[in-house]
């Protein structure tokens, strides 16, 4: 309960931007939080990140048989299945919106920045689970080749797959964003990510479920605000059909 409210409160916080003067309740932690901001945004979420929990993380022999797939399992065009034969030589993955330095990485960009391997369960809201290991970058570094702007309070992440006519997307705050368990994956159990697990790749969420998880990513874009993205509410199953934008476990 505390471990929620405190979060919610560094939500808030990341959300106002270092600027803003927030009075944090809780003694020391409180009062560290309030040193970094005066350090400045950057550093302010460097210290929130080295102070959030991790997601449990599991052993190889943890690892689900298979990991099923849900949701869209493959995206329906040419350009895909094209690349899907073929390795996927011509995928990029923009980088854009509040960042100095747009980007466009192609998968080998992606496999050549440092990697972060991790054997974490997912949870879907339909109820039911899987252990996997995923390979890719954190979303940090990314942010940072990019210079993501302060202005900055969200990371949209964009789909090549519609569901029911509509562009699959998710998004996430600062916080999660530089959090160390956000990574770009492209790799599942150490092979590159099946078509149906998000071929090539997804983004993984570790503290959050499923439906937060975006598989066929085309692009990352940095925010201010959720505002006209989409339905406004910062996900497809946010718009569609009510899921909570914060999809805590
Ligand atoms: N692009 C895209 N991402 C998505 C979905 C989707 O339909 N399209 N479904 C979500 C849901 S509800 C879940 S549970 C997971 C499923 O991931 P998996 O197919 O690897 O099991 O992906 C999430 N990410
Ligand atoms: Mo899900």
């Amino acid at each position: 309960m505390a471990e929620i409210r405190r979060r919610s409160l560094l939500a808030g916080m990341a959300a106002l931007g270092a600027g803003a003067c927030a009075k944090i309740p809780g003694g020391k932690d409180g009062q560290d939080l309030f040193d970094a901001a005066e350090g400045g945004h950057r550093a302010l979420q460097r210290a929130l990140a080295g102070k959030q929990g991790l997601a449990p993380e599991y052993a190889p022999e943890d690892r689900s048989p298979t990991f099923r797939g849900n949701g869209s399992l493959t995206v329906d065009s040419d350009f895909y299945r094209q690349q899907l034969a073929s390795g996927f030589p011509e995928w990029r993955l923009t980088v854009g919106g509040l960042v100095d330095k747009p980007l466009a990485l192609s998968l080998d960009a992606i496999r050549a920045l440092p990697q972060r391997t991790q054997i974490t369960r997912h949870d879907c809201v339909e109820g039911w689970s899987a252990i996997g290991e995923w390979t890719g970058p954190q979303l940090g570094t990314i942010l940072e080749a990019a210079g993501v702007r302060e202005q900055a309070n969200f990371i949209v992440f964009r789909c090549a797959d519609t569901l029911y006519g509509s562009p699959y997307y998710e998004s996430i705050d600062m916080i999660e964003a530089w959090h160390p368990q956000t990574i770009i994956a492209h790799a599942l159990n150490g092979e590159p990510l099946p078509e149906k697990n998000g071929a090539p790749l997804r983004a993984r969420i570790e503290r959050q479920l499923g439906y937060k998880q975006a598989k066929y990513l085309t692009g990352i874009e940095a925010v201010a605000s959720l505002e006209g993205i989409g339905k406004g509410n910062g996900g497809f199953w946010e718009d569609h059909s009510g899921y909570q934008w914060y999809a805590g476990i």
